[in-house]
């Protein structure tokens, strides 16, 4: 038996205390408008890319599981503000 069996059969009496852990990150996407914020998160997310423009209203939500390895999950939220809040007169409503 190689070490890496034994540790492995080692392990598997323990295995009630392989601890699995998940990690949660929330990403804000923001960026003025059209400049390609909702085609990243869709191209990492979906392995989907258009050039068709359609602006994002108010905002959109997109989450991509990593399993990062045998013990670890980690989930980001990505939030895709819409660029049209950043410029023009809905920002400087003063
Ligand atoms: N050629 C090319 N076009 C891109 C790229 N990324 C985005 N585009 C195009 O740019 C345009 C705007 O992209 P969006 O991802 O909708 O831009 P956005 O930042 O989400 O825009 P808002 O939702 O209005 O804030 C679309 O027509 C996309 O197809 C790129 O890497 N290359
Ligand atoms: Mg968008």
């Amino acid at each position: 038996m190689s070490p890496k069996q034994k540790s492995a059969a080692g392990s598997s009496h323990a295995s009630p205390s392989v601890e699995r852990r998940e990690h949660l990150y929330k990403i804000l996407v923001i960026g003025e408008l059209g400049t390609g914020k909702t085609s990243i998160i869709k191209r990492y997310v979906h392995q989907f890319f258009s050039q068709h423009y359609r602006a994002t209203i108010g905002v959109d939500f997109a989450l991509k599981v990593l399993n990062w390895d045998a013990n670890t999950i980690i989930r980001l939220q990505l939030w895709d503000i819409a660029g049209i809040y950043l410029s023009g007169s809905i920002a400087n409503n003063n």
